[in-house]
């Protein structure tokens, strides 16, 4: 570089970092200076975002040594932790891959705390978030029922639980949880995902950890690409068992990994997420592994699992090779009221999609539905699903990058942009220039997870990359269809209505969503659940069928808001919220 180039790129970081302080209306107005569009000039496509800045770069101590942790790294959080109804960012980040510990600020996972104005401020210190160790994955559930979000970190070698104190501090309750213990089989295990689940419906959130592989820093197996290290494939590594922990509502936990038929099935889990695929009431859980068949486990009752991905199907591909599954998510694509399964995984491996054929099986529709020829050539590792354009159909962000380390550059794309496959009834089409993510270079990206960080009622992305800045990418999609969104208060249920089943009609059409936190490769996104209306302004009915097995109906929802949604305490409650006279952004509430 010289240097007047130098000085330049050094003139645009001061500018940068300006428009990181100013208001997010003057932002919006400089939005060209990372190459989105100008409030003059509105994007054509009808998908599309807008890169903000954000103080947090992912560290995970890449060394050429090429450690398999390295590269795995990444989780992401969305959540409220202050409850002043707007989402804020956790970030878990890495540490010295030697020592295993962060001997450094830049190591530190980091809370920061949305300004309401497109901008963040970094509270992590005063929280106490920091962490000790190399972090992976991050779950969020209010396990103690308190109305405050708890934060589950999943490490290397090492768990946390923090419990949220309600006053802007967390307290590290992992010893006193029972979740400090190294497992007696496997003894200190690498956890790179979790997910709240309450599997007996008892309203008290259960621990779902998925462990990765077995790994030992100082017996690294030697692999290499042009003479030099490179991370090996998962082959050279052996298997370990994911773990289930049932919450007793004491503050602790009892690991029922072998009783509940999870610990007969090691793998190499990359990801789990949930969702109750045969409408029993009951959360079942799917598992992505790397180079090994996906595990679903269906809710038996009495916190017994079977495990069924072959014989439903969605153990494999059709080619019936071996991929490297990554994040994933599982929801309703299709708006029949049965939840369905993508997942990321790498080039030449495809993003399958597993479509729900009645509860009783599940269907591949990678090809059919055009996803093999658009997802081929990319490798990526968050999967979630969400309505970003707000037409009523559910769309599917990837955050991409490779395995490889830069190295490998010259054979595969290491570094890639993020992409966005909208769903056009059950075709795709992939966003990626179109929908403003050349705005950024191209990364290795890894966790991903969605929220309306401003209010608009068009969902946001932050999304991390190794060794390099997160990204924060604002949804200023063009169309003006209508949304509304449920902020679920459970009663006899878990407090965050995790696994509430929600079914809308609005102006003849019907769509499904559920209340899940687990969706992402290593993340998590606590936040309302969404609907994107379309042409309607009015929810004419909504069902509510919450873990309780309480089911309440709600009429006549005015659309464009945040609805604050309780669980009645009768069996069945038939409720109507007036329309609002005005068109209102927040906080209506039904009981
Ligand atoms: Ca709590
Ligand atoms: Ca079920
Ligand atoms: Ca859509
Ligand atoms: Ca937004």
């Amino acid at each position: 570089m010289v240097p007047a180039q130098a000085e330049t790129s050094r003139k645009i970081k001061r500018r940068r970092d300006r428009v990181f302080a100013i208001p997010f209306s003057l932002a919006i107005l400089l939005g060209v200076l990372f190459g989105g569009a100008s409030a003059q000039q509105k994007p054509s496509s009808p998908i599309h975002f807008s890169s903000r800045p954000i103080d947090f770069s992912l560290d995970s101590s890449e060394t050429p040594q090429r450690h398999a942790p390295e590269t795995m790294a990444g989780g992401v959080a969305v959540f409220d932790y202050d409850r002043d109804g707007k989402p804020d960012i956790f970030f878990t980040n890495g540490a010295d891959i030697n020592t295993l510990k962060k001997d450094s600020p830049k190591y530190w996972n980091r809370l920061f705390h949305n300004n309401g104005d497109g901008t963040f401020t970094d509270v992590t210190e005063k929280a106490g978030l920091k962490g000790t160790g190399f972090d992976v994955g991050v779950a969020i559930g209010d396990y103690d029922n308190d109305g405050y979000d708890d934060i589950f970190v999943a490490g290397v070698y090492r768990n946390t639980l923090y419990h949220n104190n309600g006053n802007g501090t967390f307290t590290d309750v992992t010893e006193k949880a029972g979740l400090a213990r190294p497992d007696k089989q496997y003894g200190p295990l690498w956890s790179v995902a979790a997910a709240w689940v309450d599997i007996n419906n008892d309203g008290l959130l259960d621990l779902f950890v998925v462990n990765y592989i077995s790994w030992d820093g100082s017996k690294e197996p030697d692999c290499e690409f042009n003479r030099k290290p490179e991370y090996c494939h998962p082959k050279f590594y052996k298997e370990t068992a994911s773990q289930l922990f049932l919450n007793n509502g004491n503050g602790i936990f009892t690991d029922i990994s072998e009783q509940a038929g999870i610990r007969a099935h090691p793998g190499k889990g990359m990801s789990a997420c949930i969702a109750d695929y045969d409408n029993d009431g009951l959360p079942d859980i799917f598992v992505t592994n790397d180079k090994l068949f996906n595990f679903l486990y269906h809710n038996k009752g009495h916190n017994q699992f079977e495990e069924v991905g072959f014989e439903l199907g969605v153990a494999l591909p059709e080619h019936g090779n071996l991929i490297s599954g990554m994040g994933c998510d599982f929801r309703d694509l299709y708006n029949d009221g049965y939840p369905d399964i993508v997942l990321a995984a790498l080039q030449k491996e495809t993003f399958p999609i597993y479509r729900n054929v009645r509860g009783g099986a599940f269907e591949e529709i990678t090809a059919r539905s055009g996803m093999t020829v658009l997802s081929d050539p990319m490798s990526g590792y968050s999967v979630n699903i969400a309505d970003f354009d707000n037409d009523g159909w559910k769309d599917i962000f990837v955050s991409r990058g490779d395995v490889a380390s830069p190295n490998m550059a010259g054979r595969i794309r290491v570094d890639q942009p993020n992409t966005v496959f909208r769903n056009l009834n059950g075709k795709w089409a992939a966003l990626t220039e179109e929908a403003g993510f050349g705005a950024r270079p191209p990364r290795r990206h890894r966790g991903a997870a969605v929220a309306d960080f401003d209010g608009d009622g068009k969902l946001d992305l932050v999304v991390t990359a190794l060794s390099a800045p997160a990204e924060i990418w604002m949804n200023d999609s063009p169309g003006t269809n209508h949304w509304i969104e449920f902020a679920l208060q459970g009663t006899k249920s878990n407090r965050d209505g995790i696994g509430a089943r929600i079914k809308v009609t609005a102006a003849g059409k019907v769509q499904f969503n559920h209340m899940s936190t687990a969706s992402g490769y290593a993340s998590s996104s606590a936040v309302p659940v969404h609907f994107g209306l379309g042409d309607a302004r009015v929810a004419d009915e909504v069902e509510i069928r919450w873990p309780s097995g309480t089911v309440q109906m709600l009429k006549n929802i005015v659309a464009d808001r945040v609805l604050q949604v309780k669980e009645p305490l009768g069996a069945v409650t038939v409720l109507e919220t007036q329309p609002a006279p005005a068109r209102q952004t927040k906080n209506a509430h039904a009981q």
